[in-house]
């Protein structure tokens, strides 16, 4: 585990460079959350009715937008509108993964206009750093026309399904090349803490370093499904060095969701407690 795993949310919030970032840890702080749903529905009206439902009780929710036959502009200002009346971010989980300039235009404008509502969104390093460069330079240029600040990347250095190949050296230069972005890179989706002094021995990065890691396959009731997805419990996840576990199906497939995201917000909650006492 890294050694800012031990940290309280506030304290991670109050030192943190990246804007972003400091922003997660507070919310997180505020809601007592750590969760984020993932949110894969189907239509605009269910994607919505989810968002307002279960928004107080979540940090971020999680998109796969290209799910969506009916996308529109007004499912873009709906979500908008629900992730200020409850205070979470998006998250597109839209895995960028190839050259940079083809990413460019996948992220900002296109059908999707990722860019213009999604805070957060991961990209894949299989094609080397430069999808990184190209994400971070398409925010940093003078007109981009929303607020930098609220725009961050997570680079997919692990995967939670079944034969992963994301592993080994591809997860060690993840982790290298998210150093290289600290403004714009907030961490990863992994199953661990990665950099930092870690467990399995990364190299050590700099004494500010603090990559916020997000971990999918959080289940409370399942141990995975019949096309590969494995699952953990929260209390493992975060064990593990997870400061935001992800949960979809165990979450919106429930009988009664609201009610499954306030468990899993318990068990966050107190799994995190647990790891920041050291109990
Ligand atoms: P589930 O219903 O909790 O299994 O949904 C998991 C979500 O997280 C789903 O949207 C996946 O696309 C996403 N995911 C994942 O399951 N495993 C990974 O390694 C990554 C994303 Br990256």
């Amino acid at each position: 585990m890294s050694s800012n795993s031990k940290l309280p949310y506030t304290e991670r919030a109050s030192r943190h460079p990246n804007p972003l970032a400091k922003k997660l840890f507070q919310i997180a702080t505020e809601k007592k959350s750590n969760i984020v749903v993932s949110a894969d529905v189907t239509t605009t009206k269910e994607l919505v009715d989810l968002a307002d439902r279960l928004g107080p009780y979540i940090v971020v929710l999680k998109t796969h937008i290209d799910i969506l036959p009916d996308f529109s502009s007004d499912t873009i200002s709906q979500l908008t509108t629900l992730s200020r009346k409850h205070n979470f971010l998006i998250f597109e989980d839209r895995k960028f993964i190839d050259i940079g300039s083809t990413v460019q235009k996948q992220y900002h404008g296109g059908t999707l206009r990722i860019s213009e509502w999604a805070h957060i969104v991961n990209c894949s390093v299989l094609a080397g750093p430069g999808i990184v460069d190209a994400l971070s330079q398409t925010v940093e240029k003078d007109d981009f026309p929303y607020n930098r600040a609220e725009r961050g990347l997570l680079i997919l250095a692990e995967m939670t399904s079944k034969g992963s190949l994301a592993t080994g050296e591809y997860t060690k230069a993840s982790v290298e090349i998210a150093r290289r972005h600290p403004g714009f890179v907030l961490g990863f989706v992994s199953t661990r803490a990665l950099g930092k002094v870690t467990t399995t021995g990364e190299s050590v990065g700099a004494e500010d370093e603090d990559f916020v890691v997000f971990t999918t396959g959080v289940n409370l009731s399942s141990k995975g499904d019949a096309l590969g997805q494995q699952y953990q419990t929260p209390e493992s996840a975060i064990g593990r060095g997870a400061d935001f576990i992800i949960a979809g199906r165990g979450i919106y497939a429930a009988e009664d969701p609201v009610e499954a995201a306030k468990s899993y917000q318990e068990a966050g909650w107190k799994a995190y407690l647990a790891r920041v006492s050291g109990a």
